[in-house]
């Protein structure tokens, strides 16, 4: 299937889901060509497996069901992250974000295929499905990243339809902010909810996706970890891949995710990977006390992991058909 074609025949506001379902008939056609014993022992194996950051449970369980018809896992994370980029009542992933200071939402996301290439997109306004739009970067332009209005203009020439991200309520919480504005950004322990995605695959192939509107009432023009390779999302398909959730600034500091990858690498569980990116921000110095970072992570064995500086961090994981919200362990225990 083409991917341009989908996209041209999309409506406004269904690009995602559209796809999704397009990309799950496809699987399916695909898959009644397929010798049936080879989907029978890969369905009682352990993968697929899909895992989020924090308690998506309609995005995992739309990856995972997708996954298990043999959608492919960067497709896969792009169907599931979709779901929260449409979903109005996130204020923090794409329609329905919260806006920056002066009142544009802008929308950040990247993509990791298991071949390892990559996209993203930042800083992008009047898109909703940034995630598929980042993987149109990288399989349609000769670029890695597209920024801003290039971003958006490539998006129109893709077929994506412009989209008013601002909804009445996120104008009506951020007008109420202007009353008494804060010029740091807004970001504590509980506020959190980017969605980052890894899956993998009945092939066993590992792909990601990552899709935020970032801090909310950030300055104009700030972009965080979650649309930088290496930082917000890393995948390397030998190994396994991670993604972050929380203060963009600090991940990028330590490139929480690749660090996590290169740990697994050197023989590192994800749970003691994800573990020792967390340190490596907490033995810096105490500002940890003012921020929340997660990260989870996963193997090419199917093993998970997912760590926190403070409490509250859950993460979903898509298995054998069982959608659970697992909570993770942290470090600031007072
Ligand atoms: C950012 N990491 O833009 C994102 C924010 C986030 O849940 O994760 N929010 O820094």
């Amino acid at each position: 299937m083409k991917r341009r074609h989908f996209i041209k025949n999309v409506s406004l506001t269904g690009v995602g889901l559209v796809a999704g379902n397009a990309m799950l008939n496809c699987a399916e056609n695909n898959s009644e060509k397929n010798e049936n014993e080879t989907i029978m022992t890969k369905t009682n194996s352990k993968f697929p497996i899909a895992i989020c950051t924090w308690g998506f449970a309609n995005a995992n369980a739309k990856a995972g069901e997708a996954l298990s018809k043999g959608v492919k896992a960067l497709d896969a994370a792009i169907i599931g992250v979709s779901v929260e980029e449409e979903n109005l009542k996130n204020t923090t992933v794409g329609k329905g974000g919260t806006p920056d200071r002066e009142g544009n939402v802008t929308l950040d996301a990247c993509v990791m295929d298991s071949n390892g290439d990559c996209g993203a997109v930042v800083c992008v306004e009047n898109i909703t499905n940034v995630a598929l739009l980042a993987k149109q970067v990288m399989t349609e332009t000769p670029h890695v990243i597209l920024a801003s209005k290039g971003a958006e203009e490539f998006a129109y020439r893709q077929g994506f339809e412009k989209d008013n991200l601002l909804t009445e309520d996120s104008k009506k919480v951020w007008e109420e902010w202007l009353k008494s504005p804060e010029y740091k950004p807004l970001i504590n322990i509980e506020n959190h909810d980017t969605i980052g995605m890894l899956c993998l695959d009945n092939d066993g192939d590992i792909a990601g996706a990552c899709t935020t509107s970032g801090l909310s009432y950030k300055m104009k023009g700030r972009v965080g970890d979650s649309p930088i390779i290496g930082s917000g999302l890393f995948v390397d398909n030998e190994i396994g891949g991670a993604v972050a959730t929380g203060m963009g600034e600090e991940v990028i500091k330590t490139v929480g995710s690749f660090l996590i990858v290169e740990l697994m690498r050197s023989g590192m569980s994800p749970q003691k990977a994800c573990e020792e990116a967390v340190h490596r921000i907490t033995n810096k110095n105490d500002k940890y006390k003012g921020f929340q970072i997660a990260y989870i992570a996963i193997n090419k064995a199917g093993d998970t992991g997912s760590y926190s500086i403070h409490k509250g961090f859950t993460y979903m994981r898509y298995q054998n058909g069982k959608n659970e919200n697992i909570h993770s362990s942290y470090f600031n225990k007072i």
